[in-house]
């Protein structure tokens, strides 16, 4: 579509085989005639990047020459994955590359597999952040990620007996050739000391933060390229840096192992990614590492501002930042210090840039993962912050109190400081109060923050809080990872739908001809036997394309309920056990997904759908029907293999617990068909789809909450469905752990006796009626492959690129520059 231009000539690729040999020599060091896939993979990168680092400088000033207003998008994290194939794909000289490696005695794909990922984060947030980047540059919108540059990304996941184990994920230990590291720009960030009051010359009290141990940070970019690289874009990654001067005093007094100390010390806030999602443990180095992202991120704005603009007054106007996440919402009494006692404004007028810069996307409603601060902690390492945090909330509070006066209670709930059990920061509300905007994930979720979560807020400011449904980019989640079904979508509705994802709707006719479905179904197949090489060469474990591929790939959580299907692969298990000649869909269960290290009850639940595995794959009567596995490291890599090998895919939370997720528009984009619950973009998905083309099962999330008030009792629906008892007993028992008997019975014990919180035994029939329904639509394969078809087409909404100009127009205030 917008590759016209002849990209041989643009990316010089009459030179690539040589540029690659070059730097096989003068940047690798290598002998030119050595045959080691991962020099080729490097030399490559470096000759891919080197034909980008132009187009990025020039898509630079354009943007400085426009004066165009900038998106800032600030993450604690962002899942890139690997870079060469996406870089290849938004060259649009993927062929090309082919041929050109195909030359030199290798197969791209081969290459591509040296890459280690860029794990720089835990899932769902991380990796929308990285979709976002892609869709912003290629609509021109001029937009950056800021982020951290982790030495060690989320950990690898190895299953030992079973569990799971984490090893270090170090990523950069060969080198990463698509980092451009900046060792002449540096920014202090300050942490500890105290604030200090002092007169100015006009007599003002003014404020300045002093005795404070300093950090340095180091930017380092890595490119990220638009579709049809009109424009490059990127992200900047912060690393720590000790600061020369570091314990000077220590250095001086003769102590130079002490001030060694120290400065290691300092150079350990971006040495890891905290490994949790959806949990919060309040620790002190996470806190250091948000604050650093902020205050290196800042002073990079206000550079960048400031070389165009006299006063800080524009600012607003030349700067949009979004929050992802309460993650950086330091950010805001951050840029409230900076524009106060470095810059010397008032209160009311920095309050006022302040608020007209933040937007805030909320991604979660477990109470859980609400991330609230210490006040002593806080106030230590950010005394000043501290300070102003008190002012907001008190300015705040005064407004709340005049609107609805004597209502004490309203103001307990929407103070930024929590009260009870020690004086806490409320990050979310921080967030709300400092941003014009907030925003949530999926209609659904956004409803929950309006009516619960942020009621308070939302009668307060009954404007702010709104919805902008979370979308994937059809570059990597299909394109590039399903070369098979794009090509056929290409050839038959032509090249376009890759910038304009609601074209797929030109599918909807085809899915009536028959030459076309079988075509589908060839792709499909395709992919599927791919995945089976893979799982092959991953877990020796031989598995059948012809069998229905039935995925649930994501973190392991409770509300998740992986452990859900987990009871109905059981109950499986027993109907083929009871009646082995019985007419069953042969299926394949495929699970994969890391939990927290300290997360018991999720690494309980890999260890069981392990062992259940291997009682199910050893079962004679079982043989050719049913089999599952584990497949250890979900990461992006790893999706981009199973996604595009999906038949049903599995999105089956407790309703009104999953903000959104994404995984489920990656998976329906390629063809699979979705079983799930009606929660965050399900619901959605619904709609777009219809609701004869999706398995819906179970509880409503009003219905959730409803019994939630009205008491629960998870046990009625033990003692009235025999099958489920079953399952449970065998579960309680040890019928899958005959060496540990009492291995699983938490995972019973959480069900039965503590009051099954995420609701598992309620959704168990319905969800059991569903997957017979999927079972009969499997034998007719007419007509799953049509509604896999129509699927894939209605999934238009759900391209990031259409998320993102929401944000632009609505939120952002800028538009796509012309080119
Ligand atoms: C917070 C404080 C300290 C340490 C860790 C954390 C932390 C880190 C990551 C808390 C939460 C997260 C990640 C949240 C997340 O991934 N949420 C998901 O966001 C997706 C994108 O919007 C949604 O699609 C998912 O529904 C949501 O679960």
């Amino acid at each position: 579509c917008k590759m016209s231009k002849n990209v041989r000539e643009v990316f010089r690729l009459d030179e690539l085989k040589d540029d690659i040999r070059r730097n096989m020599v003068a940047l690798l060091g290598n002998d030119p005639r050595s045959k080691r896939k991962f020099s080729y993979y490097n030399a490559l990168a470096y000759s891919v990047r080197e034909r980008l680092v132009d187009l990025w400088m020039r898509t630079q000033s354009d943007y400085y020459d426009s004066m165009a207003k900038r998106v800032y998008y600030l993450s604690m994290e962002f899942l890139p994955g690997r870079f060469l194939m996406n870089y290849l794909t938004n060259m649009g000289i993927v062929d090309e590359c082919r041929e050109i490696v195909a030359e030199l005695g290798f197969s791209l794909e081969e290459l591509e597999e040296e890459e280690w990922d860029a794990g720089l984060g835990n899932g769902g947030l991380g990796r929308l952040a990285s979709c976002y980047l892609d869709s912003m540059v290629s609509q021109n919108i001029p937009g950056y990620g800021y982020g951290i540059l982790y030495d060690y990304g989320i950990f690898y996941q190895s299953i030992v007996n079973g569990n799971q184990e984490e090893r270090c994920d170090n990523w950069r230990r060969h080198g990463c050739p698509w980092e451009i590291t900046r060792l002449d720009t540096l920014y202090e960030v300050k942490f500890y000391g105290r604030s200090e009051t002092y007169y100015d010359s006009d007599g003002n009290v003014r404020f300045r933060w002093v005795d404070t141990e300093n950090v340095m940070a180091m930017p380092c970019d890595i490119l990220i390229p638009g579709y049809g690289c009109s424009h490059v874009s990127n992200m900047r990654l912060w690393t720590a840096q000790s600061s020369r001067e570091f314990n000077l005093s220590d250095f001086n007094r003769g102590d130079y192992i002490g001030a060694m100390h120290g400065k290691v010390m300092s150079e350990n806030i971006t040495k890891v990614l905290y490994p949790n999602d959806q949990f919060l443990q309040g620790m002190e180095l996470r806190l250091k590492q948000q604050y650093f992202l902020v205050s290196a991120t800042f002073q990079d704005i206000l550079r960048r501002y400031l070389k165009q603009h006299t006063s800080l007054a524009a600012l607003p106007e030349a700067v949009a930042v979004q929050l992802n996440d309460t993650h950086p919402a330091i950010a805001i009494p951050e840029l409230m210090r900076l524009l106060m006692d470095v810059y010397g404004m008032g209160w009311d007028v920095a309050w006022d840039i302040c608020t007209r810069t933040f937007a805030y996307t909320n991604h979660t409603v477990l109470p859980e993962a609400l991330e609230t601060w210490p006040v002593d902690l806080l106030g230590r390492l950010l005394p000043r912050h501290m300070q102003i945090i008190y002012e907001i909330n008190r300015r705040f509070l005064e407004g709340v109190a005049a609107t609805f006066p004597g209502d004490t209670e309203r103001l307990s709930r929407m103070s930024v400081i929590q009260e009870e059990g020690g004086q806490r920061v409320r990050m979310a509300n921080l967030a709300i109060v400092g941003s014009h905007t907030v925003n949530g994930v999926a209609a659904l979720h956004s409803n929950i923050l309006q009516t619960g979560l942020f009621r308070d807020f939302h009668e307060y400011y009954p404007r702010k809080i709104r919805n902008v449904t979370n979308g994937v980019t059809p570059r990597r989640w299909l394109m590039q990872c399903n070369p098979a079904l794009s090509r056929l979508i290409t050839q038959s509705i032509g090249p376009e739908w890759c910038c304009n994802l609601e074209k797929l709707r030109e599918l909807v006719p085809l899915a009536e001809d028959s030459a076309f479905r079988d075509a589908w179904a060839r792709a499909k197949l395709e992919n599927k036997r791919l995945l089976s090489r893979y799982v092959l060469r991953k877990v020796q474990m031989g598995i059948n394309p012809n069998t229905l591929f039935d995925m649930q790939f994501k973190r392991m959580h409770e509300y998740k309920r992986q452990l859900l299907n987990v009871m109905h692969v059981i109950s499986l298990f027993n109907r083929i056990k009871d009646n082995p000649s019985a007419d069953i869909t042969p299926r394949t269960v495929l699970f994969g997904g890391k939990a927290a290290p300290g997360y018991y009850q999720a690494k309980l639940i890999i260890r069981l759908i392990n062992e259940v595995a291997r009682v199910v794959n050893a079962d004679a009567d079982v043989a050719g029907r049913l089999r599952v596995a584990f497949l250890p490291n979900y990461c992006i890599s790893q999706a981009e293999k199973v996604v595009p090998a999906a038949d049903l895919s599995e999105q089956i939370s407790t309703a009104g617990m999953e903000a959104s997720g994404t995984g489920n528009m990656k998976f329906a984009l390629n063809g699979a068909l979705t079983i799930g619950t009606l929660d965050g973009a399900n619901v959605e998905i619904m709609e777009e789809v219809g609701a004869e083309n999706i398995f819906i099962f179970g509880l409503k999330a009003h219905e959730v909450a409803e019994k939630r008030r009205s008491g629960y009792n998870p046990r009625e629906f033990y003692e009235n469905d025999a099958e489920l008892r079953r399952v449970m007993d065998m579960i309680g028992s040890g019928f899958f752990s005959p060496d540990e008997r009492g291995l699983f019975s938490p995972v019973y014990d959480s069900l039965m006796h503590h009051g099954d919180y995420y609701m598992l035994m309620a959704d168990y029939r319905p969800y059991m009626e569903a997957q017979a329904a999927v079972d009969a639509l499997y034998l007719d394969q007419d007509q799953w492959v049509r509604k896999s078809i129509l699927n894939a087409a209605n999934m238009g909404k759900f391209s990031s690129d259409r998320s993102v100009m929401e944000y632009a127009r609505g939120i952002w205030h800028v538009e796509p520059l012309g080119k």
